[in-house]
């Protein structure tokens, strides 16, 4: 059996000598040393010997193999330079050549348009407070002025989970809570904070109205904050936010959690205010809820509503982003069209 592995030893490696191509050194790699190569096979084979030859057997055919093993390796960088050189000379590669547009990605207009707003916010004092998207229903109604069964719940169409009493976000409104007990301090220090994110509702989708949308809600506290300053506030981020030319308007409405309460409406940037499908032949596009933090929202977050006051809004980022850019149906932002969004 040793005559025979040295001949197969010797066999190989004159083999080797003639392989000038690496499809030929693989075969002759599987051949000799792979699984079932003849090497490996014989090497299995030891126990097969009379105990006395064994040893001297397994010694001589490891050797053998470690030595094919460096000879292939040797060859392989031989053949690999080789390759390398002749495709170089017959000019396969040409580094001449300018290099391949790597194509860059962008931000989607939804995001462009949070990114706006939340530098608008900072420039005024307002740092952004991250709230939960699954909230429960206590915090997304209940402590928010909206008791169960009040029939304010039904301005919320909401997607309700397995858990009895989990839902999924209908509003920004619950991270006010939230807000108030992390950085309230018990009822005792003041905040401005905005609270982005993801709202979900389960209602009828249309050119005005998604499933899932982002809000940007705010919060101040104080001690002496009064409608004016909303009103104020809530001017100055349109003039930045749309610019100085464009008209807003606030309109009486009905917040359970706030009172009193109010809509903003920014002039319609897409017929000018004459009329169109995406302002309802109105002239305006409704941006906000807002008003006075009503004094029971501001009890379950901790303060004494007789000494401190606060304004609250919730704006539609992607109403607004379609109000700026003419985009004439909401169900856009979500469909992941890349000829919609290669045009921010
Ligand atoms: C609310 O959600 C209140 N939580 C806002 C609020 C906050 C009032 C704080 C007072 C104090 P409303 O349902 O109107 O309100 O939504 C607020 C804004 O979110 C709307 O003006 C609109 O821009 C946007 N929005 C509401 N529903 C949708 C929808 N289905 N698709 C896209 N945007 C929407």
């Amino acid at each position: 059996m040793l005559e025979q592995l040295e001949s197969t030893y010797t066999q190989a490696l004159a083999e080797l000598e003639t392989i000038t191509h690496s499809d030929a050194l693989h075969d002759w790699e599987r051949r000799y040393l792979g699984k079932k190569g003849a090497v490996t096979l014989a090497l299995r084979a030891t126990g097969q010997l009379p105990k006395d030859e064994r040893a001297a057997f397994g010694k001589r055919a490891n050797e053998i193999k470690n030595a094919l093993a460096d000879a292939f390796t040797g060859r392989e960088e031989m053949i690999r330079q080789h390759e390398l050189a002749q495709s170089l000379e017959e000019g396969e590669i040409d580094v001449t050549l300018p290099g391949r547009r790597v194509p860059t990605g962008g931000l989607h207009p939804a995001t462009q348009t949070l990114r706006r707003i939340y530098a608008i916010w900072a420039e005024m004092g307002f740092q952004v407070y991250r709230s939960r998207d699954v909230e429960d229903d206590d915090t997304n109604f209940t402590l928010l002025n909206i008791p169960p069964h009040h029939p304010a719940r039904d301005m919320w169409d909401t997607f309700h989970t397995t858990t009895p009493g989990v839902i999924l976000r209908t509003h920004t409104s619950p991270g006010q809570i939230r807000a108030m007990h992390d950085y309230g301090e018990n009822g005792t220090a003041p905040i401005r904070v905005i609270l982005p994110g993801m709202c979900y509702r389960y209602e009828q989708l249309s050119a005005r109205s998604e499933i899932q949308f982002n809000q940007v809600e705010g919060l101040a506290v104080g001690r002496h904050i009064h409608m004016t300053d909303l009103k104020g506030t809530i001017a100055e981020f349109a003039r930045r936010m749309f610019g100085a030319e464009k008209r807003v308007r606030f309109r009486g409405s009905y917040f359970p959690f706030t009172e009193p309460s109010i809509e903003v409406d920014v002039e319609c940037m897409i017929c000018g205010g004459d009329g169109c499908p995406v302002c309802k032949y109105t002239g305006w596009v409704e941006i906000a809820g807002a008003g006075m933090v009503h004094p029971v929202v501001l009890q379950n977050g901790g303060y004494d509503p007789t000494e401190w006051s606060g304004f609250a809004f919730g704006m539609g980022p992607e109403r607004m982003a379609m109000n700026v850019n003419g985009i004439k149906d909401i169900r856009y932002f979500w469909q992941n069209d890349l000829r919609f969004l290669e045009q921010f």
